[in-house]
């Protein structure tokens, strides 16, 4: 039963200092374009969001063997999913850093271990342009970086023999300034770089546009994420798609976790 949601924005008793608290670190969020909150989720969350990968990882559909999306859809079975959507530090950055109007493009989890990284590529410094506005869609009087972030969750402690994910903080304000992995050696701690163990039920907050890539994870322990991604209402939902018959993809709103769901739940999981 999904039993979490009432009709105010005030679903958790932390909310409020946990806003106060976004609140004071918001303007390094701005400024860096990554910020790092340590040991946010009770061990209560953290072990159902580990429980609830573990499911995904063995039983969850889909086309990739170690990314699962929409995690809202496992609500009755793991209601920790839909609790991280809309855990109160995301929705703080997103009213901070978007506005009122916001809502989730993506909702996935994901396995890294030693023998497969499930995405190679994003080993390589990136942006995650999939995420960007598509041409002609971006809004005219808002800043490029100020469209859409993701929240992403550490579900073990992640020292770094585990590559937890580096960024290079201000690089979300460079415009067209693109980095390879040639301006920071790998496996090394540089000047620029945020590159540091990070602990079981952290929140990583990173804008679409900070420059950031994968590390190795050189040890037996997979390195487990639940990512969920905010944006504004010009991007488009990208990785909550559904395969239809005909090849194509589409947004498909999930009845169930809508008819039960807070408004904040509606309004981030309704189409656009
Ligand atoms: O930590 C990782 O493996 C990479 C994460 C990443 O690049 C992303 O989510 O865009």
């Amino acid at each position: 039963m999904l039993v979490l949601h009432r009709d105010t924005k005030a679903q958790f008793p932390s909310e409020a200092p946990i806003m106060t608290a976004m609140a004071t670190d918001f303007p390094a969020f701005e400024r860096d374009g990554v910020l790092i909150l340590d040991r946010l989720l009770t061990p209560a969350q953290l072990a159902a969001a580990q429980a609830g990968v573990d499911w995904a990882m063995a039983h969850a559909g889909g086309p990739h063997r170690w990314i699962k999306q929409r995690s809202y859809e496992w609500h009755e079975r793991h209601p920790v999913f839909v609790e991280l959507i809309e855990h109160p530090a995301a929705i703080a950055a997103a009213r901070m850093l978007l506005g009122e109007d916001f809502h989730l493009i993506a909702a996935q989890c994901s396995r890294n271990t030693r023998d497969d990284h499930y995405a190679p590529g994003v080993m390589q410094f990136h942006q995650d342009a999939v995420f960007f506005p598509k041409p002609g869609r971006a809004p005219a009087d808002v800043p490029a970086n100020r469209c859409g972030f993701s929240a992403m969750w550490t579900l073990q402690e992640t020292p770094l023999a585990m590559g937890p994910t580096e960024f290079i903080p201000g690089s979300h304000i460079q415009g067209d300034r693109r980095y390879g992995n040639d301006d920071f050696p790998a496996g090394r701690s540089s000047d620029g770089l945020l590159r540091r163990d990070v602990p079981a039920g952290s929140l990583i907050l990173f804008n679409h546009r900070t420059w950031h890539r994968g590390g190795p994870n050189t040890t037996e322990q997979p390195r487990d994420l639940v990512t969920n991604a905010y944006a504004r209402p010009e991007v488009e939902k990208v990785q909550i798609l559904t395969p239809r018959g005909d090849g194509t993809e589409a947004y498909v709103p999930c009845e169930p976790v809508l008819a039960k769901a807070s408004l904040m739940l509606s309004q981030l999981l309704r189409a656009r």
